[in-house]
């Protein structure tokens, strides 16, 4: 049955007569009838995929593309003046994350899938996701972000288990999403939801009641953790999100005939970053309750855990207290006090111990306890061995190994830039699609001008395509001549959002003085502020406020122009990376474990300027120096910087005159006219006082490498050059290399 057809019984009207509501209902039901139609990976043993975030962006086009019939579905929509482009507006994002954590996940489900394996994803269903951002004022506000509705692409099913916590128990109730792989079998997105949350306790923007867990427990992704109760509340997920997780595993695995003891034989469990930890013990509960001892019950489940990490930021490493493990989970304490009592005892070490000072040490029970623990670049494995996790790589070098993040090609290429793709496709045949390592055949055409050409004219359609597309949905307007210089990403002091302000106050001045660029130039930023995390919503508010300021000055709106999109995800995402010219990837050296936009920047093109941090640095060695723009100190000197605690920014401030005014024009009549003085007095002050991710020292460094690119810009073949030499190289940073190396090393399936 053709989708025409489809919609022709559902409605009982031909398409042409449909709204486009009406046809988007009829396509998302069509689609889910065609993936229930694939084969379901199968296998004695299955990967459990175990996430607090699964950031899987809109599914419609990236279904039809993955079931194989994208093109036949948007010619029937065409022949019935209708565009695919018009009806995925319809469909509303699921804000089911913060940021890369997230969205990796997500990128994983497709590689998986795609490579046939027998693994699903299992995480929460939060009602409304992470808050929408909305600007007023220059201000970040947050909105409640909700996205289920009746036609969704989640599928209820009839398993319900029930969650004991202390006090009170919730049943829970499991829907599905089908993972379509690409031109492959399907597996599933299991998302746990509880028939109690109730969406009418929030008031004013995003806040609600955090004391009454059995309407709020799946409302809200990381509700605002500034006090006790949100933290709590976090606890409280984390469990229910676990205890379903072991429940199914458990089930599934009797199902296939396992007898328990041999469960590793049955299942394999990823723990994306601490938030599903508590899995560990939660498991261990269970089989004793199936008749295994404690003995052969931790036997068990240490064979079948495997660690990610995916920050080195020590505030992310999650410890909780005892009494609130006593609160929310009392039946786990005893259980974690004998995972720790035989640490404890065998190590002797209070280094490595699991509970110290009255907290729960997560990733501490992680690492005993599990199999592997990877980082998710090279460099930032490096650095888990050589001092965050030392002591534990010390008893356990066995279990340490790297798996460089990737990302899925097939919504980073073939659907957000399909003119790249096709252009790909006329030169190395459709190869690369199904092995993205073929992109290096791209190199031979590095010296062929009409072909670098054609690659700089697909840019240049992108760009006007992101020149309408934030016309039409923010009412932004950018010069498609322009430079595209673009950082996306959460807003963090460590990624360094403010180091680009300060570049673009630099800027302003230097236009002010008469110092024209060759160019005008566009920066754009889209992040969201954690809704507790001051000084990041700070940054955003100075973005704003820098803005608004050059915009309304003649002399300078004509060469520079700063946007601030707003609500950035996963849909904006896919419009901006295509377009970009110039990525930031501007993260203090240390700090960034991997970072996966640069990726996909460099997928489509876009030449970096970034420090030597996260995946950068193997970036850096595919293209080489030529290719890519690297500033600012290596990690060594600021690892030894924080370890010797010498630095001091207002040094820095005072013996560099350009960065001094920079810095002042924060607080300077100007911004004050049209910002707060409260945000940017705090920001000002917290820069010249601590600068704690060492934005100064990098600063000079970072302004002489921005010009260096945009001089770079100019020379339009060279620059085509360098965008061929990017996405040929690209290719090991398809997550299905990544799952490869997870599957051969950890997962064995
Ligand atoms: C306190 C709980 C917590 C802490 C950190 C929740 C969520 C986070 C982040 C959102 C975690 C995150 O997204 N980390 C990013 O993971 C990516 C995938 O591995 C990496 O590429 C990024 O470098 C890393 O910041």
């Amino acid at each position: 049955m053709t989708a025409n057809e489809y919609i022709k019984v559902r409605f009982g009207r031909h398409m042409d007569q449909c709204t486009n509501e009406e046809i988007y209902i009829g396509l998302l039901e069509y689609v889910k009838d065609k993936a229930k139609s694939k084969e379901i990976a199968g296998g004695k043993k299955k990967l459990y995929y175990i996430s607090a975030e699964f950031l899987i962006g809109k599914l419609l086009s990236n279904n039809l593309i993955n079931l194989g019939i994208y093109d036949e579905v948007k010619s029937e929509l065409e022949a019935c003046g209708k565009s695919l482009a018009e009806i995925e507006e319809i469909e509303v994002e699921p804000s089911l994350g913060n940021g890369g954590l997230g969205r990796l996940a997500a990128c994983f489900l497709d590689s998986i899938a795609t490579l046939g394996l027998n693994g699903d994803g299992v995480g929460l269903a939060y009602h409304m996701g992470l808050f929408k951002q909305v600007f007023r004022n220059n201000l970040q506000n947050e909105e409640p972000n909700p996205w289920m509705s009746e036609h969704s692409w989640m599928t209820k099913t009839e398993k319900t288990y029930t969650v004991d916590f202390g006090g009170f128990n919730v049943t829970s109730r499991m829907y599905d999403i089908d993972v379509t792989g690409y031109d492959s079998v399907t597996t599933k997105l299991h998302l746990f939801d509880v028939d109690t949350v109730d969406e009418s306790i929030i008031h004013d923007g995003i806040n609600f009641d955090k004391s009454q867990f059995t309407k709020n427990l799946t409302l809200f992704l990381y509700p605002d953790d500034s006090d006790d109760n949100g933290r709590l509340l976090r606890v409280y997920q984390q469990y229910f999100m676990v205890s379903n997780a072991a429940q199914l595993i458990l089930d599934e695995a009797v199902e296939k005939g396992s007898n328990l003891h041999d469960l590793a034989d049955y299942a394999v469990i990823q723990i994306n970053d601490t938030h599903p930890s508590m899995v560990i013990p939660e498991l261990i509960r269970l089989l004793q309750i199936r008749g295994l001892t404690m003995d052969e019950a931790i036997e068990v489940v240490s064979k079948c855990c495997a660690y990610t990490n995916h920050t080195i930021l020590a505030e992310a490493l999650e410890k909780w207290p005892i009494h609130f493990m006593m609160k929310a989970v009392p039946q786990l304490m005893p259980i974690i006090r004998e995972l720790h009592n035989r640490i404890h005892i065998k190590y002797n070490n209070p280094d490595v111990d699991i509970i110290k000072d009255g907290l729960v040490h997560m990733a501490h029970m992680d690492i005993h306890y599990g199999i592997s623990i990877n980082g998710v670049a090279a460099l930032h494995t490096e650095i888990l061995k050589d001092t965050e996790l030392n002591q534990f790589y010390k008893l356990y070098p066995d279990k340490f190994n790297n798996k460089t993040n990737g990302i899925t090609f097939r919504r980073w290429l073939l659907y957000s830039n399909p003119e790249l793709s096709k252009l790909i496709e006329e030169l190395i045949g459709p190869g690369f699609k199904k092995d993205a390592t073929e992109l290096k055949k791209l190199e031979q055409y590095m010296n062929d001008d009409a072909v670098v050409q054609r690659f700089l004219d697909v840019k240049n359609t992108r760009k006007t395509v992101l020149k309408n597309y934030l016309a039409k949905t923010q009412g932004i307007n950018i010069d498609d001549n322009s430079v595209y210089d673009i950082q996306i990403k959460r807003l963090h002091e460590y990624k360094r959002q403010q180091m680009n302000a300060l570049y673009v106050i630099n800027k302003y001045f230097e236009i002010k003085e008469g110092k024209k660029p060759a160019r005008p130039i566009t920066v754009i930023f889209g992040a969201k502020a954690a809704p507790a995390y001051i000084i990041a919503k700070d940054i955003i508010h100075l973005i704003l406020c820098l803005s608004e300021i050059i915009e309304k000055d003649p002399e300078v709106s004509p060469y520079l122009k700063v946007v601030m999109v707003e609500n950035y995800n996963v849909t904006l995402a896919e419009k901006l990376i295509p377009a970009c010219d110039i990525h930031e990837q501007i993260s203090l050296a240390s700090k960034e474990a991997s970072g996966t936009s640069n990726m996909k920047f460099m997928l489509n093109g876009a030449v970096a300027i970034g420090t030597m941090d996260g995946a950068n640095v193997e970036m850096h060695e595919f293209v080489g120096d030529d290719n890519i723009f690297i500033f600012g100190e290596d990690s060594d000197t600021v690892i030894k910087r924080y370890a010797d605690a010498s630095y001091c920014s207002r040094d820095y401030y005072e013996k560099d005159e350009n960065l001094k005014k920079c810095v002042d024009f924060i607080v300077s009549d100007k911004m004050m006219e049209v910002g707060q003085k409260e945000n940017l007095e705090r920001l000002y002050n917290e820069l010249l006082n601590k600068d704690w991710f060492m934005t100064f020292p990098d600063f000079k460094d970072y302004c002489a490498t921005k010009e260096k690119a945009y001089a770079a810009f100019e020379n339009r073949t060279e620059w085509g050059r360098k965008m061929i030499k990017n996405i040929a190289n690209a290719g090991f940073f398809s997550s299905d290399r990544t799952i490869e190396q997870y599957n051969q090393d950890i997962w064995k399936l």
